[in-house]
Parts: structure tokens; C-alpha cells; sequence
């Protein structure tokens, strides 16, 4: 486990549950011995782990309100330190008042995270769960939620875990022929080494693509509609949506600003948003309304380029076309299918996944959102997937390819073996058994409060 520079002795307080009014709310103390803290503050120390009625005093005895206390004694919590959980009435006038008196009592105010932070550097629980608790909190779908779950429990740990056993194996084997020269590793020896690693990058490769699939759960995927005015773009967003949310009129122009909004798409969070058409315009605030949709573009994992069917594609469509960045993703969207009666043109040059569909009847909706999931890249199926994030991702891809470098350095051991340490050193960093202290800070900093 990592050792700490940080004071992890002290006693941190806040506020555990969402801002604003609810039913019930919760303040939550961890430190070490908070026996005499929770007589201060309840007026007896509540048996552990039994939920205990109590007036929450305040420093001059008066009551802060009456709730629950719930006290758990190291090592059996949370955090593995003294945890006590104050459940008052959820006002945040009583819920200032309960943290302002553990502040009195000795507390201070918790960092976002620091309480997850503690389970980790307690042995509680390893870096990758607690992101997994991060990532659970924060899941946009429930697929996204079933998916950190299995983090928290330690699935993508274990993989991880199984992975590096048969690295230290390999590892193992290598640094025992390093006091040999070179000449006398046998041939079986050598053999042995490249049976092992070829399994190891397979299953490496494995990993990486459940954990692709999970980021996509995880960070979901910005898709743009564009197009020219009037194509039906806001129709679109409209229909994709579910609900009315963009203006739709028969006036080319009436979008201006970028309309953002999130769907579910199989379990992906996919953020769509609605541009303003693209043509040439003296209109000033049009104008910037089209800067912004090339900006939007810019930044998008795809681009639905939609085209007014009946009108069929035009050298302006062609246009927008090629003024896509180059190696984005586009997918081609022949809308008004309820006016065509003849068949909908076809970009001829284009090998662009292209759907014909209807945003006014709903009719190839479906053909769409499939077409979509497709272009993102999700394969649909949460079911085995992790909940990976970019850091997760570099250090699989890095561990990747030092494993394909070793492929190349059998010849010479003492590279082989550092290729094979270098490789066990990126996955160890998920699990966080080698992370630096000031990438702790950059994980736990994007916690909740209280978490
Ligand atoms: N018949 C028909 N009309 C549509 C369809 N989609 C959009 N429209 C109409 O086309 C016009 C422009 O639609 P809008 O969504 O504002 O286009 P945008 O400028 O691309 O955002 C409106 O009058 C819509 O009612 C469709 O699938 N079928
Ligand atoms: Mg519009």
C-alpha cells in the first residue's frame, strides 16, 4: 500500500448528502478515537453499529435537532478509521449548524473524496474500486451504474490482479537467467518466455476492449447534428429526445445557439446537440450561431450530416461534407421520409453509414439509434464490460505496448526483463499499488463532498 505524506490522523467532517432541502440529512465525521467526540456531540458514545436516538447539542448545550447517530468503531467502517454518521433533519440550516459543531469539537472541513481517500490508503479498498464508487455516484445510466458497481466490488481489480500474477510469473522466470550469459539460457527456457507473453498480451488484449466498451458507459459519446437550414436538424433532437426541446419552425435560421442534450442510447449516454444550419448568412447573430456549429463539430466524437431528402443531396450538402475534420466519424441522415415518394438520394462518394428516416412520423428512428450506437463504437452489451477510465485506458495501452516491445527483446534479457517490469509497473498504477501522491490528489479532488 502507498505510504502518505498527508495527515491522515486528523478528524474530517461534512455534510454527506446533496445541497438544498430533503427529508433527512447526513453530516459525517471520520478520525481516529471519536468516542469523546461523539459524547460531546450526542451526549453518550452510541453503540457501534446500532442506531441511537440523540439530541445534537451545540456548544453551549443547547439542541441542534434530534436524529440518529450511528458510530463505527475502527477498523469495521467505511474510511477504517472511527466513522460517525449524524442523521438530522435534511434542512441546510440544521446541517450547517450539526458541521459547525464538529468543527468546534476538533473537526475539520473533508476535502471532496477524502473520506474514500482514507478507505483507500486504509487498505479499505484499492484505487480502482474507489473510482468505482466515484463512477457509481456519478452513472448517467443504469448500465453505467451496474457497471461501476462491479468496479466497487472488485471485478476490474481482479482481472487487473490475475493479469499481473502471470507477469510476476514471467518476470520471475526472466530476472533467474539474468546471472547466466546469454548463451547459456536454454532453448525451453526461451520457449517458456514466449508461450507466457503471448497469453498474457491476448488476455491484455481482452481487457483493453472490455475497458473501451466501459469508458464509452462511463464518458458516453458528443454527436452533432448538422446540416443545412430547414434539413430538420431540431426535429431530430426533438424526436431523439423525446420531448420538444428545440424550436422547430418552417423558417430557415431559427437556430441559433448549440442545444445540448443527453440520451440514453442502449445504456451509452450520448450528448446531442443541435446546431445552427449551415449557409451562408449576413445575419450577425446567425453568423456566430454557425461558428459555433464548426466549433461543436470540432469537438465531437460524430457528425450527422442531415439532408432534406426530398430535396435530395446537394453540392452544398457535398460541401459541408468536406469540410468535415478528417477522421471524424459521419454518418449521413436522409430526413422528410413521409414526403418522398421517390427513392432518397445518395451521396455518391461517400462511404459514410447513411439512414433514411422520418423526424416528423418517428418512422426509422430505431435504424437510427442503431446506426448510432454503431458509429460510437458501443457493441451493446454491458454485461462483462469496465467501467475504465482514460487513466485505466493509457496504463493498459501503455502496459500494451511494452508487452509488444518485450516481444521483440528476447534475444536480450536484461531488456526483456525491463520491458516486463515496465509493463507490471502500468498495471500495478490502476489498482493504485505504485501511484504517485499527486496523482492521489488528482483522483480523490473529483469526488463528491462527504464521499
Ligand atoms: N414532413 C416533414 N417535415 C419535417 C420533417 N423534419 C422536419 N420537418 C419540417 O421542416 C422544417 C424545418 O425543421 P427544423 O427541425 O426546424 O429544421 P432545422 O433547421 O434543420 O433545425 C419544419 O417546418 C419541420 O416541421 C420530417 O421528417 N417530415
Ligand atoms: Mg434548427
Amino acid at each position: 500500500m502507498v505510504a502518505s505524506n498527508h495527515d491522515t490522523h486528523d478528524t474530517i467532517a461534512a455534510i454527506a448528502t446533496a445541497h438544498g432541502r430533503g427529508g433527512i440529512g447526513v453530516v459525517r465525521v471520520s478520525g481516529t478515537r471519536l468516542d469523546g467526540f461523539a459524547q460531546g456531540l450526542c451526549g453518550k458514545t452510541p453503540r457501534p453499529r446500532v442506531a441511537t436516538l440523540c439530541d445534537f447539542s451545540d456548544d453551549d448545550g443547547g439542541r441542534i435537532d434530534q436524529g440518529l447517530a450511528l458510530y463505527f468503531p475502527a477498523p469495521h467502517s467505511y474510511t477504517g478509521e472511527d466513522v460517525l454518521e449524524l442523521q438530522g433533519h435534511g434542512g441546510p440550516v440544521v446541517l450547517q449548524r450539526l458541521l459547525k459543531r464538529c468543527l468546534t469539537l476538533g473537526a475539520r472541513v473533508a476535502e471532496p473524496g477524502e473520506f474514500s481517500k482514507r478507505a483507500y490508503l486504509n487498505g479499505k479498498m484499492d484505487l480502482a474500486q474507489a473510482e468505482g464508487v466515484a463512477d457509481l455516484i456519478d452513472a448517467a445510466t443504469e448500465q453505467a451504474a451496474r457497471c461501476a458497481n462491479r468496479s466497487i466490488h472488485g471485478e476490474f481489480s481482479l482481472a487487473i490482479h490475475a493479469l499481473a500474477r502471470q507477469l510476476v510469473e514471467l518476470r520471475a522466470l526472466t530476472e533467474a537467467t539474468l546471472d547466466f550469459p546469454e548463451e547459456e539460457i536454454d532453448i525451453g527456457t526461451r520457449d517458456d518466455q514466449l508461450r507466457r507473453l503471448a497469453v498474457i498480451r491476448t488476455q491484455l488484449d481482452t481487457l483493453l476492449a472490455a475497458s473501451d466498451q466501459g469508458s464509452l458507459l462511463r464518458d458516453g459519446a458528443l454527436v452533432v447534428l448538422a446540416g443545412q437550414p430547414n434539413a430538420g436538424k431540431s426535429s431530430l433532437l426533438n424526436r431523439l429526445a423525446g420531448e420538444e426541446i428545440a424550436i422547430v419552425t418552417e423558417i430557415p435560421g431559427t437556430t441559433r445557439d448549440a442545444i445540448r442534450q443527453s440520451i440514453n442510447l442502449y445504456g451509452v449516454p450520448v450528448h446531442v446537440i443541435d446546431t445552427a444550419g449551415l449557409r451562408e448568412s449576413a445575419d450577425p447573430v446567425e453568423r456566430i450561431g454557425i461558428a459555433r456549429t464548426w466549433d461543436a463539430i470540432e469537438k465531437s466524437d460524430l457528425a450527422v450530416l442531415v439532408i432534406d431528402g426530398v430535396k435530395g443531396e446537394s453540392a452544398e450538402d457535398r460541401a459541408i461534407l468536406a469540410r468535415l475534420p478528417k477522421g471524424l466519424p459521419c454518418l449521413l441522415v436522409y430526413n422528410k421520409a413521409d414526403l418522398a415518394n421517390k427513392p432518397m438520394a445518395r451521396a455518391g462518394d461517400s462511404e459514410s453509414p447513411r439512414v433514411t428516416l422520418s423526424a416528423k412520423t418517428g418512422e426509422g428512428i430505431e435504424a437510427l439509434r442503431k446506426a448510432l450506437a454503431e458509429a460510437i463504437g458501443w457493441r451493446g452489451e454491458a454485461e462483462g464490460v469496465f467501467m475504465a477510465r482514460a487513466r485505466h485506458l493509457d496504463a493498459l495501452r501503455n502496459a500494451r505496448s511494452r508487452l509488444a516491445q518485450a516481444q521483440t527483446e528476447t534475444r536480450r534479457q536484461e531488456l526483456f526483463a525491463e520491458e516486463l517490469r515496465q509493463a507490471h509497473e502500468a498495471l500495478m498504477s490502476i489498482t493504485g499499488e505504485v501511484t504517485p501522491d499527486d496523482l492521489l490528489g488528482e483522483i480523490f479532488s473529483r469526488f463528491c463532498i462527504g464521499k
